[in-house]
């Protein structure tokens, strides 16, 4: 009869293992296969947050292909993205005291949703920020506007209009921060 029993111990062995790999994606509900942006909540004044953001997190996550990107009305799940917060303030001075450099601070509160069994998969506080001078070219102002450790000609795509830059640099950090708490939840 002992080779019953290992073959028992196999066949154990065998499904632990095949639950071990079916349990790859950990928590995460294995119904949730798509995902959706929800229309972006904007109570700030800064307009074109609302685009950006709707934009940018969307492009990111088609890209990186982690979920199915979908409609909301066919989704398993969606992105409830609320900007609460656009800020502005000198970050640094000319020896003239005035403004060298601004930062905008943005802040967003994101439910990840489970649309099929109605509840938050994770409800969090995600913030970004960028650098931009008063005025000027950014791909020659020796800032480094989107934070990400290269300056200027460094970087190849630090150019264009200096505000709309820093805006869109903090909430790109916004979306890889979305985008990194979704995978972190499996
Ligand atoms: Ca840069
Ligand atoms: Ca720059």
């Amino acid at each position: 009869m002992d080779w019953i029993k290992s073959s028992l111990i196999t066949t154990a062995v065998l499904l632990a293992c095949s639950c071990g790999i079916y349990s790859f994606r950990g928590n995460l509900p294995p119904h949730i296969r798509s995902i959706a942006v929800a229309t972006v909540v904007n109570q700030t004044s800064e307009f074109a947050v609302t685009d950006a953001a709707s934009e940018l997190v969307t492009d990111l996550f088609v890209d990186e292909n982690v979920l199915r990107v979908t409609d909301e009305d066919r989704a398993d799940s969606n992105l409830q993205i609320t900007i609460t917060r656009v800020t502005d303030r000198p970050a640094t001075y000319t020896v003239e005291e005035t403004v060298q450099e601004w930062r905008i601070d943005i802040t967003a509160n994101v439910v990840w949703y489970d649309l099929a069994r109605n509840r938050p998969l994770f409800e969090k506080s995600f913030s970004g920020l960028g650098f931009y001078p008063p005025g000027g070219d950014i791909s020659a102002d020796n800032i480094d506007n989107d934070n990400d450790g290269k300056i200027d000609a460094d970087d190849d795509d630090e150019f264009g209009d200096p505000r709309e830059f820093a805006l869109r640099a903090a909430i790109q950090k916004i979306s890889q921060d979305i985008l990194n708490e979704v995978v972190s939840t499996w």
